[in-house]
């Protein structure tokens, strides 16, 4: 079995049930990636290579990995969302690969690798992008979701992850940080860009888990309260991270939201109140989960990583 070294700080061991969750989702997800893709040699060769470049640079597919949690928390199986899981992999990666182009954040380094646009250029990875995202939606209605869901929550399911990441939601989110860049901000603006920016897709990845497995309205509705607890504590994390973080760890430079003035928790509230937000976040999420049987361990581990990661 490959050896999958995503966590490689000794204060991580305390969370190795996580580790072997992630490896464990993080294998699955490379493999399906290979299946359910055109291949890296198709025609047109550049731009399937730029999609498998960017996809395959490593990422600890977090969102996929809350996409099978959640459904297994219902009762549900992997297999049963599978392409499912990949998509939301595929939309994060697009985030990414168009956040990193200069007319974006302008970044060089990603996933410890040399960015979309410097590697294949900024045309290809804009149209990487585009295609990351078109492929998301065959995925997101693969014929074997239809097999093992209900034509219905297939459909439901989608049409959440579109409203999660289009103008109401992820780029939403987007276009107000871009716009709040070196002007003054106040938390109300802050949180709107947090949750939008970079938690509705978390969310909507633990909804659409559940979704496709026939949850109840009753789980449905404590598992959208804890997805929406650990999106915003992964931003602010996140934000820290960009301060105090190991560049070698994170694979990206740190400093950036520094040097774009950006609109981050520890610029409002400084970085010890901004820790102690993320883990009441965390308690809050992890209490959203009380009524959930063993099969939900998978999910409270990954809360509980959102806020202990270092990168
Ligand atoms: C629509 C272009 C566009 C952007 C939307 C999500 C986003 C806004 C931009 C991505 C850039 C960014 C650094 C966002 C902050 C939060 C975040 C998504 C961090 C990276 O996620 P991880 O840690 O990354 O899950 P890996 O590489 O592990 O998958």
């Amino acid at each position: 079995m490959r050896k999958v070294a995503i966590f490689r700080d000794p204060r991580e061991l305390l969370f190795l049930s996580a580790e072997k969750y992630l490896s464990e989702i993080q294998q699955l997800i490379d493999d399906a990636v290979l299946q359910l893709l055109p291949g890296e040699k198709s025609y047109p060769e550049c731009i399937h290579e730029a999609m498998h470049y960017s996809l395959l640079a490593g990422g600890k597919r977090l969102r996929p990995s809350l996409v099978i949690a959640a459904a297994e928390a219902v009762g549900g199986d992997r297999q049963a969302v599978l392409p499912f899981a990949v998509a939301t992999e595929l939309i994060h990666t697009y985030t990414l690969v168009h956040d990193d182009l200069p007319a974006l954040d302008d970044d060089d380094l990603r996933r410890g690798k040399p960015t979309n646009h410097k590697v294949f250029g900024e045309a290809i990875a804009i149209l990487a992008g585009d295609a990351l995202l078109t492929q998301a939606f065959i995925l997101m209605t693969h014929a074997s979701l239809m097999e093992k869901s209900t034509e219905k929550n297939v459909l439901k399911a989608a049409h959440e992850m579109a409203q999660a990441i289009g103008s109401g939601g992820t780029i939403g989110g987007q276009v107000v940080d871009l716009k709040s860049e070196g002007k003054p901000i106040d938390a109300e603006t802050l949180e709107y860009i947090h949750i939008y920016k970079t938690g509705f897709l978390i969310q909507a990845s633990v909804r659409c888990g559940a979704i496709l497995c026939d949850a109840t309205p009753e789980r449905l509705a404590l598992l959208s309260s804890y997805g929406a607890h650990i999106g915003l504590a992964f931003q602010i994390i996140d934000d820290i991270l960009d301060i105090v973080g190991d560049e070698k760890k994170l694979g990206k430079d740190i400093g950036s939201d520094l040097g774009k003035e950006k609109a981050t928790y520890p610029a409002l509230f400084g970085i010890e109140k901004s820790r102690e937000k993320a883990e009441s976040l965390i308690d809050e999420s992890l209490k959203c989960l009380e009524s959930f049987d063993d099969r939900a361990e998978p999910m409270r581990d990954i809360a509980r990583f959102f806020v202990q990661r270092t990168f």
